[in-house]
């Protein structure tokens, strides 16, 4: 194992219930191990969009030692057990902020990438409860309850600098919706291997969400955990 991945996966990310109630702490290495469930744990997924609604894609570096080289959407991980990341320092306990509060760490480490206005340009539009093995590596899976965080940066991706960390990243593509569905062709035809979280968001969310980037609010569903 990469030994900055392998210290990453001792992370302490957030066990929850299937409704997401907090159960306690546990590792990364733990919770993704299929071996022992994989245990369901909360996570966010963002998706960042340019001025022009051009989405940022990543593929993930060859060091990951979950799904190395799929690509995904711009950035996923873990909200950690700490009061931010919980949201415990707020009354009543606010989970959305801590996913969002998770979401900026993330972006910075993974792709040197700060949003403009920090967590406060991010939307939260609903939660995504899914299982999925790797295909690649059925050692290791997935098992969460997926906060879903979509942003727009008001300047076309020429003139959003970033760099990635390439212990996290191999690579990083803007598409439009015609890329994005080519891609997702030539993961179904095994040509191109996509996260299976991206891909059911892609098939089953993805679209009409990018259609209303400019008033997201039919798409918000604070409460509802849509089981996939
Ligand atoms: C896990 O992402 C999160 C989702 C939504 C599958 P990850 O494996 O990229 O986490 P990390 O970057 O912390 O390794
Ligand atoms: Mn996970």
């Amino acid at each position: 194992m990469d030994p900055t991945q392998a210290s990453l996966m001792q992370e302490r990310v957030i066990l929850v219930d299937k409704d997401d109630n907090v159960l306690g702490p546990a590792s990364k290495i733990d919770t993704h191990a299929t071996a022992k469930g994989p245990l369901l744990h909360r996570a966010f997924s963002v998706f960042l969009f340019d001025r022009d609604g051009l989405l940022l894609l990543q593929q993930r570096a060859a060091a990951k030692v979950t799904f190395p080289l799929f690509w995904a959407n711009t950035c996923c991980s873990h909200p950690l057990y700490c009061t931010e990341e919980l949201g415990w320092d707020s009354q009543p306990a606010r989970p959305v902020e801590g996913a969002k509060r998770a979401a900026v760490r993330k972006l910075q480490h993974e792709l040197g990438l700060s949003l403009k206005g920090g967590d406060t340009v991010m939307t939260y539009l609903t939660r995504l409860h899914y299982c999925a093995e790797s295909p690649t590596d059925p050692q290791w899976g997935e098992h969460e309850i997926d906060y879903i965080l979509i942003a727009q940066d008001d300047r076309p991706f020429a003139d959003i600098s970033f760099v990635p960390n390439s212990n996290e990243v191999e690579a990083v593509r803007w598409v439009d919706q015609p890329a994005m569905r080519d891609m997702a062709r030539q993961c179904e035809e095994g040509q191109l291997l996509i996260t299976p979280w991206c891909k059911l968001i892609i098939d089953k969310f993805l679209y009409p969400w990018w259609d209303s980037l400019s008033d997201l609010s039919p798409h918000m569903d604070p409460m509802t955990i849509y089981r996939l």
